[in-house]
This record gives C-alpha cells, structure tokens and sequence, in this order.
C-alpha cells in the first residue's frame, strides 16, 4: 500500500486529484476524510496542509506527496524529486516600490525584505554577497512595504497582477518552481513497484496532452503529400476506401497546430474531416 499527501484545499488540490483521477486511480472525494483510501488502487490519500507535506513524506509517514517545488526547496529536506507535474507553475521573485530605482542586487544592502522563504532568500544574498535582514512573514506578504514592515519583499508571482495592485514592482526572478511529484528516500520494494507502475501510466498522460485523433477521406494520390503534413508515432494509417481512388487517413497531432494542419489537408483534397480527444497514448 502506497499513502500519498496532497494538499486539503488551496492551489493544488484540484490538479493534484484531477492527476490521479488520470492515472486511473479513483478516490471517493464526495467522502473525503482526513485519510481517503482509493478502491482500485493500493493507495492512501493523505489530505494536509502544502507546508507539512515534504516533512511528512521525508518521516515516511507518507510515501508519496505532490507539492510545490518551492515548498521542497525551502524545507531542505531529505526527499526524492520524482517528477515535475507541469501544474502550480510561479516564481519567487524580489519586489520592490515601483517608483523606487532599481540597480542590481546591491540595492538590498542593510535594507529589511519579508518572506515567508527565508532559507531560499538567505541562499540568494549570501550568493550576491548582500547583507540584508530578512523579515519572516506568513501570509500577505505583498503589504509589508506599505505597512512600513520593510522594504521589499520576496515572494510567490504568477501573473504579477498582486505585485501592480500593491505598488511593486518585480525585480529578479530567483527561483522557478511546480508542482512536483515527491517520494521518501527509502521505499520499499512494493512500494518502488507501485510507484513504477503509477509513473508509467503518467507517462501515457504526458504523451497524450494536449493531443488530437484526426481522421479523414483523402484521394489516393495525395495520401503521400498528407503523410508529410501529419507526421505520426510511427506513421499515419491508410485504410482503403469502398470508392475507387479514395482512402481513409488516422493520425495524431497536436492540439495546438491542429487549424493549420486541416487548413493544408483541404488543399489537398481532405474531406470529412474527423478530430475526436485523445484519452491515453500507450508508446
Ligand atoms: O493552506 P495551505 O498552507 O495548504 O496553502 P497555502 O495558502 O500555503 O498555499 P496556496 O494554496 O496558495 O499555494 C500552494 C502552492 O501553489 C504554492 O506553494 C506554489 O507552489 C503554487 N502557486 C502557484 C502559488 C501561486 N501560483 C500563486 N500565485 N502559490 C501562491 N500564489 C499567490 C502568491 O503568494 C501571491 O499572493 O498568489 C499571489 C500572486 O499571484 P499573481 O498571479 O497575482 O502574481
Ligand atoms: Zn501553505
């Protein structure tokens, strides 16, 4: 049996069980307790706070976590890194009052930043050879300035849209972060399975992301020209067609070209053109 972590409530929880839910792993969220047990899968899912998550995965209380890469960082705990999610995706980033010149790091020198991750900060000064006192804050950070708490702050961005509506403005991007999958250091054999089995089901999500199923009827003569449009895995299939001169062509692409693809497919003659989701790719 495999216990993960999660987080309760907050930034990560709904990508974080959508995952599972996508690796085939049903948990009962409309009976969700404290300790959730899947009924298809050997797993336990453990529901905390984002900032106990790396300790309790590093205690082994639970084998497994998803948690924000910052959250491990900062920790410095003894925990494997065994997958980046590609969700929960921000920076920690040093602001400051927007009027106020900025001219390279030194600007921090003797003056007060709040935080609520110190050690990665500390990390980043002491890499800069600036002296500065760091204000340990949790919560709102974004208001220490104008609360005359201190003079910059270091904190979590994604859009920039609190740093504009505070008066800040962002001045270096310190640490790039994610969700990431988690696990302790010493698992078990059985556990080591599991997870193996758990990561090659996630690979077939990665793969078929953002994917689209197109078929099509095509004239037999522009088959070869509309194989050089779609590239597939191996190759597109070509399937005969009951009307003479005319086959039928499956493949797959990507979502995010898929206008420009059938926009050169008509021009050589596609018709009935057919794009259907992607649920899982098996390479
Ligand atoms: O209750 P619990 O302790 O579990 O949750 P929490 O309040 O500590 O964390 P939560 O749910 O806010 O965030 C969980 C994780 O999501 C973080 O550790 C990050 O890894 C990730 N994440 C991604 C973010 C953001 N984006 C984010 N924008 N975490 C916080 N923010 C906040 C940030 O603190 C700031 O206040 O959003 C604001 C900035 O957003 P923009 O878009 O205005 O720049
Ligand atoms: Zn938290």
């Amino acid at each position: 049996m495999l216990r993960i972590a999660i987080q309760s409530k907050g930034r990560l929880n709904e990508d974080s069980t959508a995952l599972l839910q996508e690796l085939g792993i049903n948990i009962d969220d409309a009976k969700r307790k404290f300790l959730s047990q899947s009924a298809n899968f050997p797993l336990e899912v453990l529901y905390l706070r984002d900032d106990d998550i790396p300790q309790v995965v590093a205690a082994g209380t639970a084998s497994l976590g998803i948690v924000g890469l910052n959250e491990v960082e900062e920790k410095g705990l003894k925990v494997r890194i065994v997958e980046k999610l590609g969700f929960g995706g921000c920076r920690i980033s040093l602001a400051i009052p927007k009027a106020a010149p900025y001219d390279g790091p030194q600007w921090f020198e003797g003056k007060r930043i709040a935080t609520s991750y110190p050690n990665i900060l500390k990390r980043f000064l002491d890499e800069k050879g600036v002296k500065a006192s760091i204000e340990f804050i949790t919560g709102s950070v974004e208001v220490a300035p104008a609360a005359g708490i201190a003079d910059a702050i270091f904190d979590i961005v994604s859009s920039g849209g609190t740093l504009v509506s505070n008066g800040l403005k962002e001045v270096e991007r310190v640490f790039e972060s994610e969700a990431v999958l988690i696990s302790n250091d010493n698992l078990s054999e059985e556990e080591e399975k599991l997870l193996a089995e758990m990561m090659f089901r996630f690979e077939s999500v990665k793969v078929s992301r953002g994917k689209k199923y197109i078929l099509m009827n095509i004239p037999r003569a522009s088959v070869e020209e509309a194989i050089r449009i779609l590239p597939a895995m191996r190759s597109p299939t070509v399937l005969p067609l009951a009307a003479e001169g005319w086959c039928s062509l499956h493949s797959v692409v990507n979502a995010s070209d898929l206008w420009e693809k059938i926009r050169q497919l008509k021009a050589i003659g596609a018709e009935g053109i057919l794009v259907l989701g992607v649920d899982k790719i098996i390479p």
